[in-house]
């Protein structure tokens, strides 16, 4: 099964968190965004992001790779406090080749996906012919303002 994961930091060691998800997929990475800093998105009174991107191939089932996401998620020494606020680390499942779901504890694509610049900029990277709900990943780029997503 072929997964895009988006990770997201924006407290203590962000670099050191998104890296912990690398290596948490070394042998099973298809490919790697750049770290982007990345301007908070929906509650925008928390510090800046690191966001990451990756591709990955698991010989997993969708609920597995969820429960190994939100497992380093608690690695991280996450502190769930509000939502959307700033975290040590998030781990998403963006998309999932051939699978789509609308379960609240697992939803594919995921719902926001298409809004997200930190999301859309790293996959389009990754996979420049991606496609999204019936469209390319710059053509959803192209439809949304600048949200303040940097490659470094
Ligand atoms: N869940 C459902 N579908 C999925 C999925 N596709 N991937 C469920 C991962 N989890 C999924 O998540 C709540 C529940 O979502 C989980 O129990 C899981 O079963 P959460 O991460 O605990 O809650 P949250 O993060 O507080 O809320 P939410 O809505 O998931 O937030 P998001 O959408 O993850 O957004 N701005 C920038 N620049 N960069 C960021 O990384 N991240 C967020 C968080 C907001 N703004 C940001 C960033
Ligand atoms: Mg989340």
């Amino acid at each position: 099964m072929r997964a895009v994961l988006s990770s997201g930091s924006n407290m203590g060691d962000a670099r050191a968190h998104l890296r912990a998800v690398v290596d948490e997929f070394v042998g099973e990475v298809v490919a790697k965004s750049s770290l982007y800093a990345t301007a908070p998105w929906g509650k925008t009174d928390q510090p800046d992001f690191l966001n990451q991107s990756l591709i990955v191939e698991v010989d997993q089932t969708p609920r597995e790779l969820l429960a190994r996401c939100q497992r380093l998620e608690e690695e991280a020494d996450r502190v769930r406090v509000e939502r959307w606020g700033p975290r040590t680390l998030d781990v998403d499942i963006v998309f999932i080749d051939g699978y789509t779901s609308d379960d609240p504890e697992l939803t594919v694509p995921h719902p926001r996906a298409h809004l997200r610049q930190f999301v859309l900029e790293p996959w389009l990277e990754m996979d420049p012919t991606a496609e999204l709900n019936g469209s390319s990943i710059r053509e959803l780029l192209d439809g949304l303002e600048d949200q303040g997503v940097r490659k470094l």
